[in-house]
């Protein structure tokens, strides 16, 4: 890894610019068979990021609460997780077992994530592998309790970073992206794609 901060491994520039133009060629066909939709929290509010998902598993949620569920909300599997992005996995986690949930995160130029805690998966002893493409977006991470110090750092296109140990448990969240600054998705924006281990 370039750097660890607060035991999050940042692998900067991990993918070259054809490796990400090969991602996005494949998200656009991930989204095509599982379209983007908004969530919605269990206070009723709609998320300003975008979500899908691929693989056994995605992420849902609505006034029930949040869950991951075996089919998008419009009755369809989940498709499988691409190639291109089940081999950085391969690179840096496990041959021995693949994802079983690639989350797909979309951000417009307002979009914001919270500060929260990833914890609807059964084994915490595997990590989360983070891929951003597109805008530049400031991450901040801090302790597994909501009140530890955070530090904010930039998570830039090709950039890989991996939640693994006391990391696994930490609160974070992204503050805001930054608009164009990269030239990678015609449309704007950014993607984050996690990996996890669901069950
Ligand atoms: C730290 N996504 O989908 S990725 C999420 O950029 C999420 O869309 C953000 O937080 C995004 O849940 C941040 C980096 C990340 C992902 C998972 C983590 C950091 C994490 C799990 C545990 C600790
Ligand atoms: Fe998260």
């Amino acid at each position: 890894p370039s750097a660890i901060i607060r035991g999050a491994e940042l692998h900067a520039g991990y993918l070259s610019h054809e490796e990400q133009l090969r991602m996005v060629k494949d998200l656009r066909a991930l989204v095509a068979a599982a379209p983007l939709f908004s969530p919605v929290t269990r206070w009723g509010k709609e998320m300003s990021v975008r979500m899908t998902s691929a693989g056994r598993y995605g992420w849902y949620s609505d006034r029930r609460g949040y869950r991951y569920v075996d089919r998008h909300p419009d009755g369809r599997a989940w498709p499988a997780i691409p190639d291109s992005v089940l081999a950085v996995w391969r690179a840096l986690v496990s041959r021995e077992r693949d994802p079983d949930c690639c989350l797909v995160n979309f951000y417009g130029p307002d979009a914001r994530m919270g500060l929260h805690q990833d914890r609807d998966e059964a084994d915490f002893s595997w990590p989360v592998l983070s891929i951003s493409l597109g805008d530049d977006a400031r991450f901040r991470i801090g302790g597994t309790q909501r009140g530890d110090r955070t530090e904010s750092f930039w998570l830039r296109s090709g950039d890989v970073l991996i939640l693994g140990g006391a990391a696994r448990l930490a609160y974070h969240g992204i503050d805001r992206v930054a608009p164009g600054t990269s030239a990678l998705l015609r449309e704007g924006g950014r993607i984050n794609l996690t990996l996890r281990v669901v069950d």
